[in-house]
């Protein structure tokens, strides 16, 4: 490591003792863009990159409720709003028991990169909670809605900070934040995105993360020559994103063999298609966070806490959460035989894991890149509910179509070099310039 990035991650640590995650996002992006802020004495001047690791506003709340049995529950809520360089603060909650301000803190610098290589105007933000859905009741999860928003309400806005859902917030949850937001403010506005279809939601807004991303994954195998037609997938996870992958594959005549949960993974040789895919939506909406059943529904094989990258394929989809693919991991897939990684998760991929492909010079793009296509039409929802109005799905996939290929033109364009696409870097750069360029522009704030 260089001693200006050994010296400043020292600063980042010294002021943000214990954000594991955090630091690593920040090193991630300052080991991209370092050249470019070296050579320019503007960014170095008004220090953009010390003040970009600086949330603009940190917020943290106390979330009381009550659940079935009468007893009262605590949780911590939170809203970190990074950036507003570029727009509104945009970016999902997550309720999961995982939860930290690490966490968030790297989810919320993440989406300020990530919203600026959409090239919708929308700044990056996070929330979420400590809770989680697991064993709840659906009353005890919109009791616990309500008392989040009714904290949240106060800090957000159609115009200040734009809200949506992660891990463990889907349109259930989305449609209890909205209604306990427009009861308190007497107003019907897009304070949130994803919302349902009849009351202001996008349509292709639940596939596009997963859309987005094999639309993306596309533009990879065409660089080297190569199609979805006949591939196949490993894919982690069984959520919303994981579902909207499989669909497209499956619609481009590529085969998933895998899905995983925290409880292992099953390996479906015959491809999962047709019922098994909806199958998907009832486990998740079981609350039980597993994926074992799966195994019995289909007479497949489930393996027991293990992770899916020891399958062989073709391309592997990391969609579950951070830290989820580490270096053994990656060598593993090399060795396999895998000619592409595309992270969907945020984060999918440790540090080293990341390295160990880049070293390969192996096809691989990070999440910022691969899955701004769910954010991307949270962008197109906000537009259209400005103009109270709703295109068709064909034109919202139109436009998630054009937002990939942007996408992947930035990447190329800041991170090819001897023919080989370093995406790390490509989409660090071109995320960091436009923002950079944009705090410059508005003075010292
Ligand atoms: O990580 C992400 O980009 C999201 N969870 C979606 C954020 C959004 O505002 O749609």
């Amino acid at each position: 490591m260089n001693t200006g990035i050994a010296s400043f991650m020292e600063g980042l640590k010294a002021r943000t003792p214990g954000e594991a995650e955090f630091h690593q996002a920040v090193l991630e992006v300052v080991e991209s863009v370092w050249d470019v802020y070296d050579a320019n004495p503007r960014y170095k001047q008004a220090k953009i990159l010390e003040r970009m690791v600086e949330p603009e506003r940190t917020i943290m709340f106390r979330v009381p409720w009550s659940n079935d049995r009468g007893e009262v529950e605590i949780n911590r809520g939170y809203r970190v709003e990074f950036n507003s360089a570029l727009g509104p603060y945009k970016g999902g909650l997550r309720f999961h028991r995982s939860v930290t301000l690490s966490i968030l803190k790297f989810l919320g610098f993440e989406q300020t990169f990530k919203n600026s290589l959409t090239t919708l105007p929308m700044g990056g933000g996070k929330g979420g909670s400590d809770f989680s859905a697991k064993g709840r009741s659906d009353n005890e999860i919109m009791r616990f809605c309500q008392s989040f928003m009714t904290e949240l309400f106060r800090h957000i806005g159609p115009n200040t900070d734009v809200p949506a859902g992660d891990i463990g917030v889907g349109g259930r949850e989305i449609g209890y934040l909205f209604g306990q937001y427009k009861r308190i403010r007497n107003e019907f506005t897009g304070v949130l995105t994803g919302k349902g279809l009849g009351w202001g939601g996008s349509l292709i807004r639940p596939e596009a993360t997963g859309y987005g991303a094999v639309y993306f994954v596309q533009h990879m195998l065409k660089e080297i020559g190569q199609e979805v037609k006949g591939k196949v997938f490993s894919v982690s996870g069984f959520g919303n994103v994981a579902w909207g992958a499989i669909s497209k594959i499956n619609e481009l005549g590529g085969k998933v063999v895998t899905v995983s949960g925290p409880d292992g993974y099953i390996y479906d040789p015959a491809g999962i298609t047709g019922p098994k895919v909806d199958y998907l939506l009832e486990l998740r909406d079981s609350n039980n966070d597993v994926v074992a059943p799966y195994a019995q529904e289909f007479g497949v094989e489930f393996f027991p806490d293990a992770k899916p990258w020891e399958a062989k394929v073709d391309i592997a989809l990391p969609c579950a959460t951070q830290n989820e693919l580490d270096e053994a991991d990656a060598l593993m897939l090399i060795k396999n035989g895998c000619i592409l990684v595309a992270e969907v998760s945020n984060m999918g991929c440790t540090s080293d894991a990341v390295n160990c492909f880049v070293n390969h010079q192996f096809t691989f793009a990070p999440g910022k890149a691969v899955n701004a296509g769910g954010v991307a039409v949270s962008g197109l929802e906000m537009s259209q509910n400005s103009m109270r109005y709703n295109w068709t799905s064909e034109e919202v996939d139109k436009r998630l179509h054009m937002i990939m290929q942007d996408i992947h033109d930035t990447c190329t364009r800041h991170g090819k070099s001897g023919g080989y696409i370093n995406y790390v870097k490509g989409a660090n750069v071109g995320g960091f310039v436009k923002v950079a360029d944009a705090m410059l522009a508005q003075g010292l704030v």
